[in-house]
């Protein structure tokens, strides 16, 4: 197992998570309702959770320390305490981003340990009594969902002629654009429509290249002219020193219809936002991944790419999707690389296992653009994977030294989803609609194309097809002329 305190499998027994999200939601096969948390604290916790909360599931972490008040803290373990900074600044206490960096957060992740000797009880009460620290955790390492370099590309041989519509010139190459049906729905979103507003994806990963000639023109802008921020190394220049951000930037986003490349999901109406939380390995911790959500959300991100996870629980990224999901922002996740069912407790998946309680946050497993049928290293669950997207079979996209390069995995699968998710949120700006990041998830599984296979795979048992989605928008939306007050 790659992450640090990932040796002991998941349990039943934490008494950190609400029931409904091991309980009574997982039994239910059938019911399709999405179960908030509610009420949410303004960090985006659930309401009366305790300050402290270690997660059950980490090196015997919790059993160590739950049974007796003077246990001690295991010397080493890495800890997150998740500060209000508007509470430091009102105490006149300096946060990490405060010191001249344009990162300043609302809510902000630090990274400490314990001091040598520490009791549970003692620094229990420490937390307690400290007014700015709304939470005290664990603090694991996730990894980008391990990709591999896709021997069929290289393979495959010419064809997909219906892509001249546009002028990338290895726009064929891009195989995922045409298994999803982007540029047959760009018809209806931006002809249709009228898609005329741009819409900010953060892609939360390794960073992004944001120099690369077929990015360079789609990137968002902070106000102090940075593209994003890095939380790996504490600087306003996220660029990407693995390529697997760079690579699902490029499905989101890359430059359509200039000459080069290839040509990204969303069109060109999309602005990536680079936010780099993964080091030049794919790893980062959940201190670093909490931070980067809560940027993109606090600096106006419409959608968020989690291509990361961790096969253990994580409150702080929960609290985090949810501080971002509740705020208006969609998050959509990858399923992971891992060919197991994740429905099953002992394999919980995080972010991925967390978009089935959070309304507004879709995990995406994988099928190969070629042969429409599951990739063979997609993770599945009818309970918590809701949708799949190409993730095989020809994924081209923006890589390193301002290259391109195939890759498949769930993590290619996911920004696929974003993209698409992108062109429905565009579509309701561009018409003035409100909308919820409920509603785009309802949209995107709801129009996902039928496959008899991935029944029992997928709970949509369906592919994301942005045709379908368009005209689902169209129809309801746009035709009906309600503004938009149909329920989903
Ligand atoms: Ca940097
Ligand atoms: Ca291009």
């Amino acid at each position: 197992m790659p992450f640090g305190f990932n040796c002991h499998a998941p349990t039943d027994q934490s008494p950190n998570l609400p029931s409904e999200s091991q309980g009574s939601a997982r039994a239910d096969d059938v019911d399709q309702t999405v179960r908030a948390l509610e009420p949410v604290e303004d960090d985006g916790a659930p309401a009366g959770e305790a300050k402290v909360r270690f997660a059950a599931d980490a090196l015997g972490f919790q059993s160590k320390l739950s049974s007796t008040s003077d246990s001690m803290v295991p010397r080493g373990t890495k800890l997150l305490a998740l500060f209000d900074n508007e509470c430091r600044a009102r105490n006149g206490r300096a946060s990490e981003s405060s010191s001249g960096s344009s990162a300043a957060l609302k809510f902000e992740a630090e990274e400490f340990s314990p001091k040598d000797n520490q009791t549970l009880a003692s620094m229990t009460a420490e937390a307690e009594a400290d007014p700015c620290l709304v939470r005290l955790d664990e603090n694991r390492r996730l990894q980008l969902v391990d990709p591999n370099f896709d021997p069929s590309a290289a393979t495959a041989g010419p064809g997909f002629s219906s892509l001249a519509v546009t002028n990338d010139a290895r726009a064929s190459e891009a195989r995922h654009v045409i298994f999803s049906k982007a540029l047959l729905a760009w018809d209806w979103f931006y002809s249709g429509v009228g898609l005329n507003s741009d819409v900010v994806v953060a892609i939360i990963d390794s960073g992004v290249l944001h120099t690369h000639p077929d990015l360079a023109q789609n990137m968002w802008m902070d106000t102090d002219g940075s593209r994003g921020y890095d939380f790996v190394n504490r600087d306003t220049n996220p660029t990407d020193d693995n390529g697997h951000g760079t690579h699902c930037a490029g499905i989101v986003g890359a430059r359509a219809d200039n000459g080069v490349g290839v040509l990204g999901i969303a069109g060109n109406r999309v602005k990536i936002m680079g936010v780099k939380v993964l080091d030049n390995t794919g790893s980062g911790t959940e201190a670093q991944i909490v931070n980067g959500i809560r940027f993109a959300t606090d600096r106006g991100a419409h959608v968020i790419n989690l291509s990361l996870g961790g096969q253990f629980q994580s409150p702080a990224l929960r609290d985090a999707m949810i501080y971002a999901t509740t705020r208006g922002v969609v998050v959509i996740v990858a399923a992971g690389n891992d060919n197991v069912l994740i429905d099953d407790a002992d394999l919980f998946y995080a972010p991925s296992g967390y978009s089935k309680e959070i309304p507004g946050a879709l995990s995406v497993g994988s099928v190969d653009a070629g042969s429409g049928a599951r990739s063979v290293f997609s993770n599945y669950g009818t309970n918590y994977v809701w949708i799949a997207a190409p993730g095989s079979g020809g994924i081209l996209s923006t890589y390193a030294g301002n290259g391109y390069t195939s890759l498949q995995g769930t993590s290619m699968a996911a920004p696929v989803v974003a993209g698409a998710a992108a062109l429905l949120v565009g579509s309701f700006r561009s018409k003035s609609i409100t909308y919820t990041p409920e509603q785009i998830v309802s949209l995107l599984t709801e129009s996902a194309r039928p496959v008899t296979a991935l029944n029992t795979f997928f709970r949509s048992g369906a592919t994301l097809d942005i045709e379908r989605a368009a005209k689902l928008f169209y129809s309801r939306y746009v035709l009906s002329g309600d503004g938009g007050t149909e329920g989903l």
